[in-house]
């Protein structure tokens, strides 16, 4: 393209964008695999993440079918990048999720019972008990990244060595929000690392028609940072990168976007039928590339897990959905007009009539 018939013009730029993979989905390893990943014990533990959080998905999903919670994003398929995120992070760092990756959520501490309870449309189900500085789920897309920016400019400010995690969908990479977080973090070189769980999916639009650059990765590039690409369905790259890009960050190398290239597996909530718009050989490809699958391989190959240690994981992961269940459908519950109280400071007048006439129906 820069060749003679350009005129004068000459390459004054060139940019890489690298992927990184350890595991392949037929259990091939490439490549000398990570430090953390040569003794099972940090890998079993992440299977055992990985496997709970799935548990919590089904739990959730049978709540919703049996109408005892609201509509539901399913996480399914994007476990290892939940998990690596939540296992990666530092306790002080602070997570600004979207709507999808429970396990992150859950990796950090967060209670199955509390993230129960959001999904039933109670907002103290986001007044967690542990991690308190950790953002809320955000359904608007996008606008956790620049929330994520503030985030990251006030630990800059404070000087403190912690980092800003923000998850974000292939679909939220369109998005004008997007686009200014990314500036900003890169012009103040912010400790903020951008994880894009790139799903090939944003509800119906399929990714080839999202976006026409040839990844997603490339766009933190524009910005002045590094993009790159891992398998998202690889527990290892994905931790892995995770934890390169945090100490990056944490030392004062500024931000970094990882795209993590898997598939969604589910539908897009429980409110979607994707059979409407998608193929059922495309789902089933990508089943025979589950990360639970493949980590278990892994592990149960190299003689690190048994099918007795998989039973009673099972029932362990069980158990603990059920128990939080149990919890979520026993809580004390809110009196509907409290739904008013946390918004605003002052109510407005409108709001203040409609709170009166539900706290007290017969008195309007
Ligand atoms: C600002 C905004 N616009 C539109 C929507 C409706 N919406 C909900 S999910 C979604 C697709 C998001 O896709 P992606 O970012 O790829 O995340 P995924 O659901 O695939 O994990 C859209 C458009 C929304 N929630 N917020
Ligand atoms: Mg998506």
């Amino acid at each position: 393209m820069l060749g003679e018939e350009e005129g004068n013009m000459r390459c004054v730029a060139q940019f890489e964008v690298g992927y990184t993979g350890y595991l392949d989905h037929e259990l091939r390893v490439t490549g000398p695999l990570p430090e953390f990943a040569r003794e099972p014990v940090q890998l079993i533990a992440a299977y055992r993440a990985m496997a709970s959080a799935r548990a919590f998905d089904r739990k959730a999903i049978n709540l919703q079918r049996t109408g005892q919670l609201g509509t539901f994003a399913s996480c399914l398929g994007e476990e290892a990048i939940a998990v690596a995120v939540g296992l990666a992070m530092r306790p002080e760092d602070v997570l600004l999720p979207m709507y999808r990756h429970h396990g992150a959520y859950l990796s950090r501490g967060v209670r199955m019972a509390e993230l129960l309870a959001y999904w039933g449309g109670d907002e103290r189900g986001m007044d967690f008990q542990s991690v308190r500085e950790d953002f809320a789920v955000a359904v608007p897309i996008a606008t956790q990244a620049p929330h994520a920016v503030g985030v990251g400019y006030a630990f800059k400010y404070r000087k403190e060595p912690r980092v800003a995690v923000c998850l974000l969908g292939d679909g939220a990479t369109s998005k004008g929000d997007f686009y200014e977080a990314i500036n900003a973090a890169g012009v103040w070189e912010l400790p903020v690392v951008f994880v894009v769980a790139n799903n090939l999916w944003a509800i119906s639009v399929p990714r080839t028609l999202q976006s026409r650059a040839q990844t997603l990765a490339q766009k933190a590039i524009a910005a002045g940072f590094e993009g790159e690409q891992v398998d998202g369905n690889d527990y290892i790259a994905v931790r892995d990168r995770l934890d390169q890009a945090l100490q990056r960050a944490r030392s004062g190398q500024g931000p970094c976007l990882i795209e993590a290239l898997t598939y969604r597996m589910g539908d897009h909530t429980t409110a979607d039928d994707s059979r409407r718009y998608r193929d059922a050989e495309e789902v089933e490809a990508w089943q025979r590339r589950d990360p639970l699958d493949r980590l278990r391989g892994y592990l149960l190959q190299s003689g690190a897990w048994s099918e007795a240690d998989e039973e009673a994981l099972q029932v362990e992961c069980q158990e603990a959905a059920d128990q939080a269940a149990q919890l979520y459908l026993e809580r004390p519950l809110q009196p509907p007009a409290s739904m008013f109280d946390y918004l605003y400071e002052r109510l407005p007048r409108a709001y203040a009539e409609q709170r009166k006439a539900l706290a007290d129906p017969n008195d309007v």
